[in-house]
């Protein structure tokens, strides 16, 4: 069915900032909503988020100027385009755009656009958006795959104000059944970890994805020790019920060629790091680890990854920013068997499936994620099980910007019944 229009507009996300919906209307009067994330650790490489930068308005922060992009520029060029054929649409944005970076236009406001005519094809097709977007997945072959929901129960970094110098602390519930008994486990922990932390006389306060955030934790290795408390808490077995999964983002805090870990008053080598994660790796059943290194740390990544001989998830974030020419650098240096998946990090929803299916022909996972802001758009819940990644990290079970992710994959779920499956997560814990 052909665009018939595009109406953008300001509205707020979790940080209270101000960011994009979009809604895209088709001809026959199908509509498709979505609304844009926003980072805070972004990486250097990651596709351009267009902002005012006027003072007078949310401190510079405002989009008018995307949104003004949507309404008139973007929408002159693609009214009248069939909104099936996503990758004409996708390849028109990134031509008008003609930047590599997509600055001139925006990728908060192209992304807008790509994924509202996504939604509004999938009304018009009388599809749950999952089931119209598995057409981008040609290994699809009729029974979805439900992903594993990677939650960060704990924050630091520059989410929660420095609480840990590394920035998240995950639960990989790898032994759940189901989507939704792996959301009940990681639930439950999440509950129990709030009164360990009450018992230990830590702040039970969170950051920007839901995470526990005590600024009085010891150093960056408490929190897999009252993580591991509240796991055996609630009866699970650590290390084959749920095990961990850190993304450090470490670029935040990569100054001066060292990394800092203000935390603990000291200054890391890119070797003495490797050394720091491979003591954890060995001390605790962690099966993933994201951004360990600087975004331009190419050997930090190699040399973790040869260390741990292919055992462990090694994934590449602000490294790879969801862009096929820094993943095949990846690939050809064989420095990460993973990457993040961030619809916003590229800015159309053809790179990113490009970039899911390019990690997949190379034999690497990929994770689809969701950004520090987010809103109550649940597209990506959506996006993960049309791709059949069979890992989502969506932050912790609280704040309803994360649980509306959850929600919407157990509705799948549910939904699908016997043509669900729960992933297997393919690394051990060591
Ligand atoms: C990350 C993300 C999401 P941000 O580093 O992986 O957790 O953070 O959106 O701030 O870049
Ligand atoms: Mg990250």
């Amino acid at each position: 069915m052909k665009i018939e229009s595009l109406q953008a507009q300001e509205i707020l996300d979790s940080r209270g900032n101000p960011t994009i919906e979009c809604v895209a209307t088709l001809e026959d009067g199908s509509t498709g909503w979505v609304a844009i994330p926003s980072g805070a650790s972004t990486g250097k490489y990651e596709a351009v988020e267009l902002r005012d930068g006027d003072p007078k308005r949310y401190g510079g922060a405002g989009v008018l100027k995307a949104i003004e992009n949507v309404n008139s520029t973007i929408q002159s060029a693609v009214i009248g385009f069939e909104a099936e054929d996503q990758s004409k649409l996708d390849k028109t944005l990134i031509e008008l755009d003609g930047t590599e970076n997509k600055a001139k236009l925006g990728a908060n406001a192209i992304l807008s656009v790509s994924l509202s005519v996504a939604r509004a094809e999938a009304q018009h097709e009388k599809k749950p958006l999952y089931q119209y977007l598995s057409k981008f997945n040609p290994d699809f072959k009729g029974i979805y795959t439900m992903p594993i929901p990677e939650m960060n129960v704990m924050n630091g970094g520059k989410h929660a104000n420095w609480a840990t110098d590394i920035q998240e602390y995950m639960l990989f519930p790898i032994g759940a059944p189901s989507v939704v008994e792996a959301i009940r486990m990681n639930a439950e922990v999440y509950a129990n970890l709030k009164k360990v932390l009450k018992s230990k006389g830590y702040a039970i306060s969170v950051g920007d994805e839901g995470g526990f955030a005590p600024s009085t934790t010891k150093n960056n290795e408490e929190p897999f020790q009252l993580m591991g408390e509240a796991i055996e808490k609630g009866g699970y077995v650590l290390g084959k019920d749920i095990c961990f999964g850190i993304d450090p983002a470490a670029s935040e805090f990569f100054d001066n060629d060292k990394y800092q870990f203000k935390k603990e008053g000291r200054s890391l080598s890119t070797d003495e790091l490797t050394e720091f994660y491979l003591s954890l790796w060995k001390k605790y059943p962690i099966v993933s680890m994201e951004d360990m290194f600087d975004q331009d740390d190419w050997e930090g990544f190699k040399k973790l990854y040869d260390k741990t001989n292919g055992k462990l998830q090694v994934m590449g974030d602000d490294l790879f920013v969801t862009n096929v020419k820094r993943l095949q650098k990846g690939i050809d240096e064989k420095t990460c068997n993973s990457i993040l998946i961030k619809l916003n990090q590229i800015g159309t929803l053809t790179e990113t499936v490009d970039a899911v299916l390019l990690a997949r022909r190379a034999g690497m996972t990929a994770i689809v994620s969701h950004r520090s802001a987010e809103t109550e758009d649940t597209f990506m819940a959506d996006f993960v099980v049309a791709m059949g990644t069979g890992q989502i990290k969506t932050g912790a079970p609280a704040r309803g910007e994360r649980t509306a992710k959850y929600n919407r994959l157990m509705r799948i779920e549910r939904e699908l019944g016997d043509n669900a499956q729960y992933a297997k997560f393919p690394f051990q814990s060591s």
